[in-house]
């Protein structure tokens, strides 16, 4: 008789699951890469800085790992309250991950001589002073280096960064193209602490989909009120009901303004400037669902809002209870 075969134990290496906060200054790519990590347009991204408002979790989960992703705002110099908001919101949402990745966008570099002569800016260094402390590790994350066409140029500038800390690792990635991010995947894995998944892994946020919807507002707002007026905007979804027969969500809000001045900016010559916003919005927000959306927007003035904590509670902006990151 022929003995068994001794069988092997499985080699499959343990599940891992934990935190992962988005650091770094507005407009460095913080917004993109939580999509591009998750691979769904979760947090809305705009060219202008801080369009992130509060913190989002977008949830990266595989059969091995899953990795919660802490979108935060950008941390900046703050004056008015809401700015105070953003910035608070951004080191709490930091606070008691597993790993932090710094985040610092690759300058626009032409020659040699301007690759060696980059050095780090003032907004940077306070960025990264702010998460230093911290008790997780902190990679570096040098984001959008697909806008340099000679990624040598980029050797003298990592170096210099490099040096700011002692960062758990470097990485050059471009969220638009996919360069790097095999690389980053591997490292955030690699912090990921052993432990059963935390979330449904097919949940991909911890926000509802009212809150989606709002943020879709926002998003449009950006993209069509100019320079200045997206900042004293604000959204609120007064309701949110999903119609079966056809399948199809209607989708009430309200475009929250500073001062009276500013409600005829936002309507638009015979109101085609909140036409437009609302159907970039509705076509968005239908994407990401996958169904039809009805979006009715409403315009109202909310005195000051961003400098009134009071107000900011009711529109939204509020320190969670007890503190919940
Ligand atoms: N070329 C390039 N642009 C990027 C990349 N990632 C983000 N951006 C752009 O940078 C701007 C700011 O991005 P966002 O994600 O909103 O930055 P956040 O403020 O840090 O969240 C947007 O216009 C993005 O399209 C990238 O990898 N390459
Ligand atoms: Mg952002």
């Amino acid at each position: 008789m022929v003995a068994p075969l001794p069988t092997t134990p499985e080699t499959k290496s343990p599940h891992r699951a934990g935190y992962v906060a988005l650091c770094g200054r507005p407009n460095v790519g913080k917004s993109t890469l939580l999509n591009a990590l998750v691979g769904a347009e979760l947090a809305i991204a705009s060219s202008q800085p801080q369009t992130t408002r509060q913190r989002l979790l977008g949830m990266w989960s595989t059969d091995e790992i899953q990795a919660i992703l802490v979108d935060t705002p950008g941390i900046h110099r703050a004056r008015s309250a809401l700015n105070r908001y953003m910035v608070d919101e951004a080191v709490r949402g930091a606070s008691d991950v597993d790993l932090v990745l710094f985040l610092a966008e690759a300058p626009v570099l032409e020659d040699q001589t301007t690759a060696e002569a980059w050095t780090p800016g003032e907004g940077a260094l306070a960025a990264l002073e702010a998460v230093a402390g911290l008790r997780a590790p902190i990679a570096l994350v040098i984001t959008k280096v697909d806008r340099i066409a000679e990624r040598s140029l980029l050797l003298p500038v990592i170096a210099k960064l490099a040096r700011l800390h002692d960062f758990a690792a470097v990485l050059p990635v471009a969220a638009t193209t996919g360069e790097g991010m095999e690389a980053l995947r591997a490292e955030i894995t690699r912090h990921l602490p052993e432990g059963p998944a935390l979330y449904d892994p097919e949940q991909l946020s911890d926000r509802d989909l009212r809150w989606h919807a709002g943020e879709r507002v926002r998003e449009a707002i950006f993209r069509f009120l100019g320079e200045e007026l997206p900042y004293s905007c604000a959204v609120t979804v007064e309701s949110y009901r999903e119609q079966q027969r056809p399948p199809k969500d209607i989708v009430r809000a309200t475009v929250h303004v500073e001062r009276e001045s500013q409600k005829p900016m936002v309507i638009g010559k015979g109101g085609q400037t909140i036409r437009k916003i609302s159907s970039t919005a509705r076509e968005a927000f239908a994407a990401f669902t996958g169904r039809a959306c009805d979006l009715f927007l409403t315009v109202k003035v909310t005195r000051n809002w961003t400098r009134e904590p009071e107000l900011m509670k009711k529109l939204g902006y509020h320190q969670p209870v007890g503190g919940d990151s």
